[in-house]
């Protein structure tokens, strides 16, 4: 359905469901990590802390630079005497004016630890066994502080932990529309409602890390590191370090899966690896150092998310339509704030979704606590505002006896309302503005697809059997595809082959494909004929990154206007070999052809022919030099320009992108699950997904996409959540205590639909998708066991012996 915005697109490839061409590589166990990096680099192990909440009162390192094999040992005193950045607080990614508390930690933790994981020395040794073994060698003693644990005891801040931050409140965001207390006061009924979502990470299969070389001809640097943003990183190390940008060069290799955790801080890790490379190397001692990231480190040391208390309170009218909406929310962000407070902004303006409220308010608050800091997880924010308001949608629907559906239905914008104002600021700091989308067109595809008006009988008949079945449902829309830029180079090679590069990174995404796809199609070239290269800032040093669901947007884009200044200039030269008008040419077949002629016939030139015509120097070696003198003379055409005035040589060219706000793509959910009346387990019996990220380019690669997100989701909903206890000790740091959905647990089967509401923001029309299948799932999964079981669910994740403990209280008439 097309109902804003241009035209859907297809192409030869955009829109085609294609195999991924990385997939081969990898599959078969080619795939270059950071750990296959460096087999000779010094290897790095760090002491971390193992309280919450101390002061450090003395460091002795001695024992440790005695074990044999151990090269240095550094502690924050170290960085003193190197440049004066090092010493620095890490650096505040995304200031904000309602972040008026931001505190950040240091490298290597200087006098006090603020939670368990903080590295406070490194080891670097011939291997990581003696690393460890020095590690245990190294004694802290500590003074304690009592921790800060948990958003309750953080919100009473009879402790702090910061002493200069007052109620232990970093930010306190406020923001809405409409006249609330008005809305609420004439409203015929309101309700409030108590709402948790617990703390939970998310966890690649490959975990942070990094290698770096030194070089002393060059005195330069280069850096490997399993990253989302390889082009910021390097921004921030060459800081760090006081070197200028040219003399650092960072790359992201294959990177196993990153989920929003490895963006752009520097981490310290980064920071110190990178360091004591520069520091040895000038010492004479080695060039290459290396850490890579242990299971337990990325549990206790890397970063959370999620991690919320909410109040709702709604006001509404008989009809179901929601007349207010008063959201207050506290968000746990662990020690340090290095990066901001998106995850916090996202849950407090995506809470809408596909609603408008009369009035709105929102007061949001984010609190330190002696854990772990906070980076975006997939959704970063997104399924916390969405499990507030759908949660909120089904206490309505079941006061009045409504179809929960039906009440979501008479709440929702419509296209003619499209572009939608809500007169509030997005994460990306530009207005909040939907700009296409059809949210009624998604519901009547999600209710065909999951039966849901057909759903009662069902539940009647299994009651009737003693099998407690239920349905619910979720709906989002996502801001995605940030600004404020991405940029991308194309160059057609004499061979006719076409080698492209992005500074975006990819961790799993199939970027290759996908580019290669929007890059085929303007190229006239197959898919296969084209390399891309994402990361490596070698090849293009400026970009923003992979996060937000901006890798198709914006890199997207960025290649599609390389690829058209590319194609436009290769008609330009055939155009002058052929004699024929420029307007008459198009690229297909890997040639420059009259329009509707056949590519290798008469009226068409090869590629890799324009691509040596458009050099001044052409080349007598390849194939396409010894086609080429048929259109002139000589190896090097002395006698006029090659090119036209005012162009440069080459088919090559670097394109950039850069959007006016966010695009906002959408979606439903809808789940049916069996709860077992004995052991309280819940099975996902059925699982669908209506989504539209407007013109999809490759439909396998977003189902994709949408499965793993949609994985993650029932993760969130059913499994995982970190543990703490109150002296802030991680009590589930490993994968035999935190708990992931297996295959066993993801539906075999994702019944999956789009709809099509294409962007007009973007030359492709496209939106994001890649966080589109996390965000609405908890609040739909919580929904159905609620169907399921006649209470309310609160709180997420839930697992069995939650459900069983809520029955037991639902039992005892206390819910
Ligand atoms: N795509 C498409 N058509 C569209 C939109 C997207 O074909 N209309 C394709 C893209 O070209 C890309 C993929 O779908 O191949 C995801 O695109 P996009 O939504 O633009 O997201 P990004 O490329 O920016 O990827 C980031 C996003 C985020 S924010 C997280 S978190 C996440 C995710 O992607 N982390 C992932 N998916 C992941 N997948 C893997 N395997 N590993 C991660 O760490």
């Amino acid at each position: 359905t097309t109902k804003a915005g241009p035209a859907a697109k297809t192409g030869t490839n955009f829109g085609q469901p294609i195999a991924r061409s990385e997939d081969a590589r990898l599959l078969v166990g080619d795939g270059r990590y950071l750990d296959d990096l460096g087999q000779d680099a010094l290897i790095v192990a760090f002491v971390r802390s193992p309280h919450a909440h101390a002061k450090i009162t003395g460091i002795d390192i001695e024992a440790a630079l005695e074990v044999p094999g151990v090269v240095a040992v550094y502690t924050y005193e170290d960085l003193l005497d190197d440049s004066p950045a090092m010493a620095e607080n890490m650096p505040l990614l995304i200031p904000h004016p309602s972040l008026t508390h931001a505190r950040t930690g240091y490298p290597l933790a200087r006098d006090e630890v603020k939670h368990v994981g903080e590295p406070i020395v490194m080891v670097v040794a011939r291997n990581r066994y003696i690393a460890e073994d020095a590690c245990e060698q190294i004694g802290v003693s500590y003074d304690f502080l009592t921790p800060v644990v948990g958003l309750e005891t953080a919100r009473a801040a009879k402790d702090l932990v910061h002493q200069d931050v007052p109620g232990n409140v970093a930010a306190n965001l406020q923001h809405g529309f409409g006249d609330i207390d008005a809305e609420l006061k004439k409203a015929p009924h309101t309700l409030t409602l108590d709402l948790e979502i617990e703390r939970s990470a998310s966890m690649p299969m490959e975990g942070k890390g990094v290698f770096a070389r030194w070089d002393t001809d060059e005195n330069s640097l280069t850096f490997w590191t399993s990253t989302q943003t390889s082009t910021s990183v390097r921004a921030a190390i060459a800081a760090r370090l006081g070197m200028p940008l040219n003399k650092v060069q960072c790359i992201a290799p294959d990177v196993g899966g990153g989920f929003g955790m490895k963006i752009m801080h520097p981490w310290p890790e980064e920071v110190m690896v990178t360091w004591a490379a520069r520091r040895l190397a000038l010492a004479g001692i080695a060039k290459e150092v290396k850490w890579t990231e242990d299971r337990r480190e990325h549990f206790i040391s890397s970063a959370h998310e999620r991690g919320q208390i909410q109040q709702v309170t709604v006001g509404f009218d008989d009809d179901g339509r929601l007349l207010a909406f008063d959201f207050t929310f506290w968000h746990d962000h662990g020690a340090y704030i290095p990066y901001g407070l998106i995850v916090l902004i996202n849950t407090a303006t995506q809470v809408l979704g596909p609603y408008k409220p009369a009035a709105f308010r929102v007061n949001a608050y984010s609190l330190y606590t002696n854990t772990v800091i906070v980076t975006p997880y997939r959704g970063a924010g997104r399924p916390q505002g969405v499990f507030a308001m759908e949660r909120a949608m089904d206490a309505i629907a079941q006061f009045l006896g409504l179809d929960a559906i039906k009440v979501r239905e008479r709440n929702f914008i419509r296209p003619d309302e499209m572009p939608y104002d809500f007169h509030l600021t997005f994460q990306d700091g530009r207005p909040l503005i939907y700009d296409t989308g059809d949210y009624q067109a998604g519901m009547d595809k999600l209710k065909e697809l999951v039966g849901w008006n057909t759903f009662g009988k069902l539940r009647e008949e299994a009651r009737a059997e003693g099998r407690r079945i239920g349905i619910g449902t979720g709906t989002y829309v996502e801001g995605t595809g940030p600004g404020p830029y991405e940029g991308a180079h194309v160059v057609i090679e004499t061979s006719g082959k076409v080698k492209a590069a992005t500074g975006l990174t990819t961790q799993g995404q199939g970027h290759q494909t996908t580019f290669a796809q929007i890059v085929a199609d303007d190229l006239g070239v197959a898919v296969s004929d084209i390399e891309i290269v994402t990361g490596d800032t070698r090849r293009f040093g400026y970009a923003v990154g992979t996060f937000a669901s901006r890798g198709a947007v914006m890199s997207g884009s960025a290649f599609h206007v390389a690829a058209q200044m590319v194609a436009d200039k290769a008609k330009q030269v055939a155009s002058q070999a052929l004699k024929i008008p420029v307007e008459q040419l198009e690229l297909r077949g890997g040639h420059v052809c009259r329009v509707g002629a056949e590519p290798g016939g008469v009226d068409s030139i090869p590629l890799g022919v324009a691509a040596v015509l458009s050099n001044p120097l052409r080349y007598a070696f390849d194939e396409a030099s010894k086609q080429a003198t048929q259109f002139s003379t000589g190896n090097i055409d002395m006698s006029k320009p090659p090119i036209a005035e005012g162009e440069t040589p080459g088919l090559e060219a670097t394109g950039y992108y850069s959007p006016p706000r966010s695009t906002f793509a959408s979606g439903a959910h809808a789940v049916i699950v069996e709860t077992d009346p004995i052991t309280a387990e819940i099975t996902i019996l059925k699982y669908a997904v209506v989504h539209d990220c407007g013109n999809v380019i490759n439909p396998r690669i977003v189902e994709g996409q949408i499965h793993g997100g949609v994985a993650q989701g029932i993760g969130g909903a059913l499994y995982e959540k970190i543990v703490y206890d109150e002296h802030g000790q991680m009590l589930n740091a490993s994968f035999m205590d935190f708990l992931l959905p297996y295959a066993t647990e993801v539906p075999d089967h994702i019944d999956t639909d789009h709809t099509t509401t294409p962007s007009g923001l973007n030359p492709l029309g496209m939106k994001g998708a890649g966080e589109a299948g996390v965000i609405p799932a908890s609040a739909a999964i919580a929904a159905a066991i609620e169907d399921a079981e006649g209470f309310p669910i609160r709180t997420m994740p839930i697992s069995p012996s939650d459900l069983f403990d809520l029955r037991q209280a639902s039992e005892r008439g206390e819910l």
